[in-house]
């Protein structure tokens, strides 16, 4: 049995490592004005953020029309058995949900749609391990039993230079008096329950750190085997340093260095910065 790999783009998985293990992208999209555009295919991040300095309607988005991904079902239908569809959190997009409509749609393939309940790099640690799978035959069963598995430690902390954007974007499950008390500090924000939730509200940036940086470390200290992801918005010097103090740290760990995109960008604005993790 063939299985294919779908994912949508906010997994920022570059296109050469999508190349190499047959993953397929959906993209959503993000809006200025009358224009839309399809991330990580007719915008990168970097032009995504320059265009947001310059102009003055700031960006909305939205999640890719239930036509694509028929469309994109279908055309696998040609090649593989089933698809593994892994998608941001349904709590913060409706792409999960449109995915099992549009796999209801299509004949002649078995769509499994999965909920990351994350998103960004953290999403894609189960796309590359759903992949790496697939490419050994492994049955559509098997995977899904294994990203259950890997939810059970993956984890991601991220705070915001500005939380208006979240605000704005309605994508911070809150009570509003309680954000409003946030504006003023540097809260840590991780997934609970499919939802961005604050984690804890801390002074200073630095100290908001200093506890992500704890977090990690009441997993990592263990020794286990672990792949990790330093996620910013226009700060790769600093997601350099960090990267480099935790090989430093913790030379068990795997790191890398990913970054927030168009759409996660129009929510999260510039300046983020995140840690993501699950033990191998
Ligand atoms: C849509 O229009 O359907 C997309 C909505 C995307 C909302 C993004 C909210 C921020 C997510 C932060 C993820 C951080 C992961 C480490």
């Amino acid at each position: 049995m063939r299985t294919a790999i779908v994912t949508d783009s906010t997994s920022y998985i570059p296109l050469e490592i999508r190349e190499q293990l047959d993953i397929h992208m959906i993209p959503l999209n993000v809006i200025f004005g009358d224009a839309s555009y399809q991330e990580e295919v007719d915008i990168t991040a970097e032009e995504f953020f320059i265009k947001v300095r310059v102009q003055k309607e700031l960006p909305k988005t939205s999640q890719p029309a239930i036509g694509k991904m028929v469309e994109k079902f279908e055309q696998l239908s040609k090649e593989y058995d089933a698809v593994i569809a892994i998608f941001l959190s349904s709590g913060i997009s409706g792409t999960y949900q449109s995915a099992i409509t549009a796999g209801s749609m299509v004949e002649n393939i078995e769509v499994y749609a999965y909920d990351s309940e994350i998103s960004c790099m953290a999403q894609g640690f189960y796309v590359i391990e759903a992949a790496k799978m697939a490419q050994k035959n492994a049955s559509p069963q098997e995977i899904l039993a294994r990203l259950d598995e890997m939810k059970t430690t993956l984890n991601a902390y991220f705070m915001v230079d500005d939380l208006a954007h979240l605000q704005r974007g309605g994508r911070l499950s809150s009570a509003q008096a309680f954000i409003g008390s946030l504006l003023q500090v540097k809260p840590i924000l991780t997934f609970v329950d499919k939802q961005i939730v604050p984690f804890e509200k801390i002074r200073t940036e630095k100290k908001a750190m200093k506890r992500i940086f704890e977090l990690f470390d009441q997993v990592a200290s263990k020794g286990g085997k672990m792949q990790a992801v330093v996620i910013h918005s226009s700060r790769e010097e600093d997601a350099k340093q960090l990267a480099a103090q935790l090989h430093e740290t913790y030379p068990h760990v795997d790191v890398q260095i990913s970054y927030f995109g168009p759409v996660i960008g129009t929510h999260l604005g510039e300046g983020a910065l995140g840690l993501g993790w699950y033990v191998v």
